[in-house]
């Protein structure tokens, strides 16, 4: 239903309720301006000067606009306690099991997207401040702790398997980054200090979307969504969602590879 409002390609399992609740807004809000103003066009003709010479100071006498205020407080508490709250639990409280899921850590720093995948352990390495160096360790990853020696690091592209639920650990390094795919209808704040949770599960493949929308370079894009400072513009990741089997061969070699180059940094 929400063709009208040029929305971009969906690709999540979400996605299609807030499509749908991103639609209604705009009908509502449409009734609401429509609404507001005929009144307004009816107050100017209605109360015009010519008609009435001199200020009623008697004012309205009738109780209609209270209990007309009471409705539209009811109507909020309603929309606030009846939906709002229930979509929240449900949608962003309530991950999904983490043994079903792919958990994937992304930190945003000035100014691009670090993403840290646990490797086949499931476990997420150390990482330690006074490894961190920005050119080959920029999370500073403690490849000494045995949970770290699986680890996948990358720098602005993220693959994912389709059709899995992904939980994303969001972390920022200093100023306030937002993550933000549109076709996965999710944006959620990067806040320093705090290890903030959101999960979608892509449905469209990055192949699948690329015959669907007729672009062959079409790529699914991290847009940093918070103006973070003046390399803002360029801090753009990439998703790759590829089949499971795809995914599992990049990660395959993924982990050997980081994992020989972390044993043999000279090599
Ligand atoms: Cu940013």
């Amino acid at each position: 239903m929400t063709e009208w409002l040029g929305m971009p390609a969906l690709a999540a399992a979400h996605g299609g309720q807030i499509d749908n609740l991103i639609g209604w807004i705009h009908i509502f809000m449409l009734i609401l301006f429509v609404g507001w103003g005929g009144f307004f066009l009816y107050a100017i003709i209605r109360f015009r000067q010519s008609r009435n010479p001199v200020a009623d100071y008697r004012g309205v006498t009738s109780h209609r606009s209270t209990y007309l205020e009471v409705g539209v407080a009811v109507v909020e508490a309603v929309l606030l306690i009846g939906f709002a709250i229930p979509l929240w639990a449900a949608r962003v409280d309530a991950l999904p099991p983490t043994n079903e899921a792919l958990v994937v850590q992304v930190t945003g720093e000035q100014f691009a997207w670090n993403i840290h995948y646990p490797g086949p352990d499931g476990v997420f390495g150390r990482t330690d401040l006074k490894l961190l160096d920005l050119q080959v360790n920029p999370l500073g990853l403690d490849r000494s702790d045995p949970a770290a020696q699986d680890d996948v690091t990358t720098v602005n592209q993220l693959y994912l398997p389709v059709n899995k639920p992904i939980i994303v650990r969001l972390r920022s390094k200093e100023v306030i980054h937002s993550f933000g795919v549109p076709e996965f209808r999710v944006k959620q704040d990067a806040i320093p200090g705090l290890t903030i949770p959101i999960w979608f599960i892509p449905t469209v493949t990055t192949e699948e979307m690329r015959t669907r929308t007729g672009n062959p370079a079409f790529q699914y894009e991290i847009a940093c969504a918070q103006l973070c400072g003046l390399g803002h513009a360029r801090m753009r990741g990439f998703v790759t969602v590829q089949t499971a089997e795809e995914f599992q061969t990049w990660m395959d070699a993924a982990v050997k590879e980081q994992a020989e180059a972390a044993a043999d940094p000279f090599r």
